[in-house]
């Protein structure tokens, strides 16, 4: 087992988060958002920005007094002048400023001695917000490109001025692990031969996809405070998701201190208010993460989940599952058949392989549009064994998208032309432009998948076509 102390996680979906493009929370969604971390578990909740404007000052003052467990903080640059736009009820105020020579350059033109000038600076702030009473966290911006040396000495600055913590992030988000280890153990063993007793924050950005490993190994090198913030929102392509971070801390280093339940209701709500979607793929949250697709994985997945999973579902309060779709087993099909309240036990073990094979050669032929077909295909073979009377569509209808070499094509419109005229459920054909496909076949009232397919079949074996897709429509509105 581990004997690294078990890390506090601070959330700054209210302060990083909505640096996220876009992204704007109203006062009720922050309160909802700061009381749900706060019962998730969370041990520190940054709550904005008080000093960005006077309306923000407004929100962080009423955010700051709803009682919390969790300890608040405000982020400001290191000015005492917004140390004083912060609420009195926070327990902690989080400084900034930079000590890499590109952000003096590019932010204080005006000042000579840049490096100097951050030598007094930072103290000042620091010993400002300790007589007002607050905790404060020096945040070293960027820290992983400033200089090695001048890190240091900025850094015992802060914590002779009374720092009560040290943040030193990954603002610009390419540090690799071997970074971290380098500016953390440099540091972090610096200040404990300096006798300092202060603690050590991990904020670390997903610009080359290593947030969350960056954060962990930087807890392994001795931070003891790690940030995220839900569903990764942040800066550009944001920081660590705080779900994520409290899942490593139960799943692999057992720390059973945060409600994961809550903190995946806490996203789908966040993902609401802010308008970004979960992506299908996120770890944890997304709707992909515990369903399973290949043949091969099903059937094993099916006597044991932990196979293709790194942990039970319902740890996290999900539940596995199974996808029909292009690679679906029988295994795939009877988990998908229960679900739907079928009685398997009394249907032999062909009825799913038909079912199994009929849905992946609709794929073949029909593309993505087969997902629309799949209960069709279902429900016909349930209904041949007799067993079940389950309804389908007396006729289909579906327009059948077609990419050709060259529109046009006289060879491919003469084709049409004579389809149409036979009608057997073709019943007009349409260019289409500034698509990937060049034409939309209309097809009206098959009466069953067959015909469908076999109208499918014979677009594609017409010279220049190159490929087709279906899709099932549905009711006219008129
Ligand atoms: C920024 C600030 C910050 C601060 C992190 C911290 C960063 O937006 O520039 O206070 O720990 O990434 O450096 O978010
Ligand atoms: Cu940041």
């Amino acid at each position: 087992m581990h004997t690294l102390e078990k890390p506090l996680i601070l959330d700054t979906t209210l302060r990083e988060g909505l640096q996220t493009p876009k992204v704007y929370f109203t006062l009720d969604e922050r309160i909802t958002i700061l009381q749900e971390l706060d019962n998730a578990g969370i041990d520190f909740i940054e709550i904005g920005s008080p000093y960005a404007s006077e309306g923000e000052k407004k929100l962080v003052e009423e955010l700051s007094k709803i009682k919390t467990r969790a300890f608040k903080v405000v982020h400001c640059r290191a000015l005492e002048s917004d140390v004083d736009t912060a609420p009195e009820n926070v327990e902690w105020v989080a400084l900034y400023l930079s000590p890499a020579d590109r952000h003096l350059e590019a932010k204080f033109d005006k000042i000579e001695d840049k490096r100097g000038f951050v030598l007094k600076q930072v103290p000042r702030a620091i010993s400002y917000a300790k007589s007002k009473g607050y905790k404060v966290r020096y945040t070293a911006e960027d820290a992983f490109r400033a200089d090695p040396v001048f890190l240091k000495k900025v850094v015992i600055k802060a914590v002779e001025a009374g720092a009560d913590s040290v943040s030193l992030p990954d603002t610009s988000g390419g540090a690799s692990l071997t970074d971290v280890r380098r500016v953390y153990g440099e540091v972090i063993s610096f200040l404990r031969e300096a006798g300092a007793k202060c603690v050590i924050e991990a904020h670390f950005h997903n610009d080359m996809g290593m947030a969350l490993a960056n954060t962990l190994e930087a807890w392994m090198s001795g931070a003891r405070i790690l940030h995220g913030t839900i569903n990764a929102l942040g800066e550009r392509a944001g920081i660590p998701d705080t779900l994520v971070l409290a899942t490593w801390m139960k799943v692999k280093f057992g720390y059973d201190d945060y409600d994961l339940g809550r903190l995946i209701k806490l996203a789908e709500y966040v993902s609401k208010v802010s308008g970004i979607e979960i992506p299908p793929n996120q770890p944890i949250s997304g709707s992909n993460v515990f369903t399973h697709t290949a043949g091969t994985h099903q059937k094993a997945v099916f006597r044991d989940p932990l196979t293709y999973q790194p942990f039970d579902a319902s740890l996290v309060g999900r539940e596995s599952s199974f996808a029909l779709g292009p690679m679906v087993g029988s295994e795939g099909v009877k988990a998908s058949l229960k679900k739907m309240g079928v009685e398997i036990s009394m249907l032999g073990e062909e009825v799913f392989e038909e079912i199994r094979d009929r849905i992946k050669s609709a794929y073949l032929l029909h593309g993505r549009g087969a997902s629309a077909m799949e209960n069709i295909i279902i429900a016909e073979v349930l209904n041949k064994t007799g067993m079940t009377k389950i309804n389908i569509p007396e006729s289909l209808s579906a327009q059948i998208l077609i990419d050709v070499e060259s529109m046009g094509d006289k060879y491919f419109e003469d084709f049409c032309r004579e389809i149409i005229a036979k009608n057997k459920g073709v019943t007009e054909i349409i260019e289409i432009w500034g698509s990937s496909f060049d034409y939309i076949v209309r097809v009206e009232e098959v009466p069953s998948l067959k015909e469908l397919d076999a109208i499918v079949n014979n677009f594609r074996k017409v010279r220049g076509v190159l490929r087709t897709e279906t899709l099932i429509t549905g009711k006219k509105i008129k």
